[in-house]
């Protein structure tokens, strides 16, 4: 496992690193879950600049990622990227997910973005089973960290107490290098 994983629990808006990922939909107005949170606690620039990527682009795709700023947060930068919804795995969900750790990473490097939070993409509001999503989300970004040196840090953040153990579990088991 890569050192620069780290595993915390609570809530993303707090922290202090260059970006944090929202967990938004394909419209990237806001919603519930994470992606309210976000936008409660950054305040109305953010959604200014998702609907000026809306009305350039028509939102973002599944799996795909767009970037703001971080407006009243900590965060310099908010990285939006959209989960899939879980219908029982079928139409490429699992890959769907793992695009949207790689193409934030990224993102993350175009914008010179050296510390990174993801939330536990899809498994709120979309359902995703926890324990796939989190097996996804570790091995894509240790996979993606193999050939990038320019990130120093990637937090996992977990709100709930399922996930946190989840990816503690992952994060104990697999060998350091
Ligand atoms: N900090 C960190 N993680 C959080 C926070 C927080 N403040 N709040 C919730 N979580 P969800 P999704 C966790 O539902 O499943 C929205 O309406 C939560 O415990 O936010 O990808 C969007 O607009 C869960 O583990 O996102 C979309 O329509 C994780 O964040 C839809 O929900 C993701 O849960 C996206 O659904």
């Amino acid at each position: 496992m890569d050192k620069r994983i780290k595993l915390q629990q609570g809530d993303i808006t707090k922290l202090n690193v260059d970006a944090i990922v929202n967990a938004a939909n394909t419209s990237l107005l806001g919603g519930g879950g994470v992606d309210g949170a976000i936008h409660r606690a950054g305040g109305k620039q953010i959604l200014d600049e998702c609907i000026a990527i809306r009305n350039k682009q028509g939102g973002c795709p599944t799996g795909e990622a767009v970037i703001t700023t971080g407006g009243n947060l900590p965060a310099k930068y908010v990285i939006h990227t959209v989960g899939p919804v879980w219908n029982g795995g079928k139409s490429n969900q699992r890959e769907l997910l793992a695009n949207c750790y790689r193409n934030s990473l990224n993102l993350a490097i175009d914008n010179h973005i050296k510390t990174i939070a993801f939330p536990n993409i899809s498994t709120g509001i979309y359902h995703f089973p926890k324990s796939d999503a989190a097996e996804i989300a570790v091995s894509t970004v240790n996979d993606f960290l193999q050939n990038n040196e320019t990130i120093e840090e990637v937090i996992f953040i977990c709100f709930d107490d399922e996930n946190y153990k989840l990816y503690e579990n992952l994060l104990s088991t697999k060998k350091a290098h």
